[in-house]
């Protein structure tokens, strides 16, 4: 008899699901230890989205986050071996990632989106009125799997939420001709800090010479998973984008080109209120979310009045064959 029980979909979506779990993160941590192909299968039944209420007895045991993780798949990332800025790293779990707007970390929410509500009323979700969506690290080869997310201290519902976009329904409902076009292409991602972002590029900002492995990396635009053999939509936008060269391979190059329509349009497809679902947190949710087949968006909060604090881990090993046997190409040879 499972331990675990996933109800499907998330509320007000059409995909993810909530799974119910032995109590608190203690015995949900054992029990998914005991049936390690429970959570993994659920993960895939959700379309790669699972909602797990009560873990908020992690915050005093970082290890039990770990521990799930590794669940999940082969390798869970140690930040220390990244170039992640130590003080975005936890002090004594270096594979826990946070994202806090207090010192140490001190990370800024995103801005508002202008204006910052839609014409109905409701909280932006699609792009460009929406920015920020992105799948984590897709700058490397073979990119992460999945991340592991902890409400440690998030902040009160209608701000501060995670977006989420179903990357495969939004490649199944593609009219045959763009289908046909993303099955053969490849993005070219690449991390903010090479300054090739859309924003850099305009304002005319001089490229910097890069190190090997912040070099943009390709990535199929139509991602097919290792698990359900389904393919998604596998993008970013304006931030995790080559705009230099890219955004896509052998297309016009550069925010004016026709590879940047072609994102605009994908982008704005794949954010589709019917393709998204909105998390509000509440301290002790954990959010499980493949990368390789959804991406995210963080959205503002009042970071002048209050205090947000998420841990992150980040699973990877099982990429799909299209990256088999190829070395990591975030470490230096
Ligand atoms: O802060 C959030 O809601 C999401 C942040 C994010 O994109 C991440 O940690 O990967
Ligand atoms: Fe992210």
């Amino acid at each position: 008899m499972s331990s675990f029980e996933l109800i499907r979909p998330l509320p007000g979506a059409a995909f993810g699901g909530v799974l119910r779990h032995p109590g608190n993160a203690h015995a949900a941590v054992t029990a998914a230890e005991e049936q390690p192909g429970a959570l993994p299968s659920a993960l895939a039944e959700a379309s790669g989205l699972l909602l797990m209420q009560g873990m908020e007895a992690m915050a005093d045991a970082p290890s039990l986050l770990v521990r799930l993780s590794r669940i999940f798949g082969p390798e869970v990332e140690d930040y220390r071996n990244v170039l992640t800025p130590l003080n975005m790293v936890h002090e004594s779990v270096p594979e826990i990632f946070m994202v806090a707007n207090k010192p140490p970390v001190s990370r800024a929410p995103p801005r508002q989106p202008e204006p910052p509500l839609t014409v109905d009323g409701k909280l932006p979700v699609r792009f460009p009125h929406r920015r920020g969506w992105h799948t984590d690290q897709s700058y490397r080869r073979p990119p992460p799997d999945i991340s592991l997310f902890l409400a440690v201290r998030p902040v009160p519902q209608g701000q501060g939420q995670t977006l989420f976009a179903d990357g495969t329904a939004a490649y199944e409902a593609l009219p045959p001709s763009l289908k046909a076009r993303v099955d053969t292409l490849e993005g070219l991602h690449v991390g903010s800090s090479a300054k090739r972002s859309r924003d850099a590029v305009l304002s005319g900002e001089t490229p910097k010479p890069l190190k090997p492995q912040q070099r943009p990396q390709r990535q199929p635009v139509a991602r097919v998973h290792p698990v359900t053999g389904k393919r998604a939509l596998y993008l970013c936008e304006y931030g995790q984008m080559d705009w230099l060269e890219g955004p896509f391979v052998d297309m016009e190059p550069g925010p004016s080109g026709d590879g940047a329509a072609l994102l605009q349009e994908l982008m704005s497809h794949l954010t589709q209120p019917q393709f998204v679902y909105v998390h509000e947190w509440t301290r002790g949710d954990l959010i499980v979310w493949d990368n390789r087949c959804l991406v995210h968006a963080a959205t503002w909060f009042d970071a002048a009045n209050l205090e947000r604090e998420m841990w992150r881990t980040t699973v990877f090993g099982n990429p799909g064959g299209a990256y088999a046997g190829e070395r990591k190409s975030w470490i230096a040879a």
